[in-house]
């Protein structure tokens, strides 16, 4: 597929670069028919909170670094968008933090976990869990394909991070007894409300950040701890919720002001 030229000075240009990514991953079969559809929610959502890493996000995100450094066994979940929108960036983030990387899919097929695999082979990742015959343990608790693990990495790990997450696994991950961290634009989510650490940030913001916090909280542990002492995620999740609530008055109130000056 052609990618289609957008102009320079186009005003919604990063947000029209970042759907072209998620166009061509399906193109290549990376990214699920419903991943486009799942994108467009999650452009609705970055829209309505002003399409910058909000604070409540900025906490979550050395919430989110600090239970990946202080794992035992911390696994990064990768599905088709993941992968075609922040390869390198997971690369980065799991080497910082000496995660394991695995592929798991809601769609699963062995041309997608294969077209992921190779995907993430390029950007740099030297041993993907999570393919093939390797996806050979189960999670009881669920029904969909997500339900197929590695017993080497998702099932044994005690913290799983899970971008653009369908919520039966996260829930399914918490009742084992893991700390989930949830990156998700929709702070109403499944996903987002039951997630240990819920990251409302664009996946795309969100990952460098995460690299740039790990990679300076492992200079200092003791730090890590006391952020998830008193990290509370609901509280956290109703800041995120708070700011859409005034983004939308202020964007009402201008709409009323124009009314009244026309
Ligand atoms: O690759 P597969 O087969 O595992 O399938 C992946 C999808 C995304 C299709 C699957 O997990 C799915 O159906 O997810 P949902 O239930 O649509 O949930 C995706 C969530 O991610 C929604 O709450 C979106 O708002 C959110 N989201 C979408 N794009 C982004 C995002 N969150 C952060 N960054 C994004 N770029």
């Amino acid at each position: 597929m052609k990618n289609i030229k957008i102009p320079p000075d186009h005003p919604r240009r990063e947000s029209l670069k970042i759907r072209e990514k998620i166009i061509e991953g399906h193109a290549k079969t990376v990214v699920a028919t419903a991943g486009l559809i799942a994108h467009g929610r999650g452009e609705g959502f970055d829209y309505l909170l002003g399409e910058k890493t909000s604070k409540p996000a900025l906490n979550a995100i050395n919430a989110g670094a600090a239970a990946l450094l202080t794992a035992q066994k911390p696994v990064i979940s990768v599905n088709g968008n993941t992968a075609a929108l922040v390869a390198k960036g997971i690369i980065d983030l799991a080497h910082i933090t000496g995660a394991e990387i695995e592929v798991n899919l809601f769609y699963r097929s062995q041309e997608r976990e294969q077209a992921i695999k190779e995907l993430l082979e390029e950007a740099g990742a030297h041993n993907v869990l999570g393919v093939g015959n390797k996806a050979s343990a189960k999670i009881p608790e669920l029904g969909s394909e997500r339900r197929r693990v590695d017993p080497n990495g998702i099932l044994v790990a005690d913290v799983v991070m899970v971008p653009l997450e369908d919520g039966d696994r996260t829930e399914a991950l918490i009742k084992m007894g893991k700390t989930v961290v949830a990156i998700d634009l929709n702070p109403l989510s499944r996903t987002a409300q039951k997630a240990t650490i819920t990251i409302v940030d664009n996946i795309v913001r969100a990952t460098p950040k995460l690299a740039k916090a790990a990679r300076k909280l492992k200079q200092d542990m003791k730090k890590c701890y006391e952020i998830l002492r008193y990290f509370d995620n609901k509280r956290n999740l109703a800041g995120s919720i708070i700011l859409i609530k005034e983004r939308l008055s202020e964007i009402a109130e201008k709409c009323e002001s124009l009314n009244h000056e026309g």
